[in-house]
């Protein structure tokens, strides 16, 4: 299996914001219109986990992934995974809330949402806008994808 991280998560939840700022690109995302790779990173589309015509496409790209990103955007008032969702990929699910910068941000919540769908395990707090919690993710990855 490759070292490889896949992002996952609702349309606009800041998946690409939050590869950019891993990268410290300072261009703005656009919306992605299909996988993408950046390096160690696999960027999706966010109609891939809100539409479930998408999940094999997901379960089959996940397969060049040692791990999986799970993105909850902090601002949103549901969940957008199914209930267990993490339990059908083979590797490990890490959580990530995004937007904690936002003033309708409210990351307790959006982390009760995640647990829905991630269980247990490690849930990144992060803002691409300000930087807060991408160090840690960022050296969270690089030990994983250069193992
Ligand atoms: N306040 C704030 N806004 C953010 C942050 N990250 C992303 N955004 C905004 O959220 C919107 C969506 O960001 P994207 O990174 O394109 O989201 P995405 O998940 O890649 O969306 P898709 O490609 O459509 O699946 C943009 O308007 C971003 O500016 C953040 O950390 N804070
Ligand atoms: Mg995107």
């Amino acid at each position: 299996m490759s070292k490889r991280v896949m992002i996952i998560g609702a349309i606009e939840a800041g998946k690409s914001s939050l590869v950019r700022a891993l990268f410290n690109d300072e261009q703005p995302a656009r919306k992605t219109q299909a996988l993408e790779y950046r390096d160690w990173l696999i960027d999706t589309p966010g109609e891939y986990s809100e539409n479930p015509m998408f999940y094999r496409t997901l379960m089959a790209t996940s397969l060049e992934a040692s791990i999986i990103l799970m993105v909850q955007d902090a601002t949103r008032e549901r969940n957008y995974f199914p209930p267990g969702f993490s339990q059908g990929f083979p590797q490990p699910c890490v959580g990530v809330i995004t937007k904690i910068d936002h003033p309708d941000a409210d990351p307790d919540k959006a982390e009760a949402f995640l647990r829905q769908s991630l269980g247990d395990g490690a849930v990144y707090r992060t803002s691409s806008l300000t930087g807060d919690g991408v160090d840690e993710l960022r050296a969270f990855l690089e030990k994983i994808v250069q193992q």
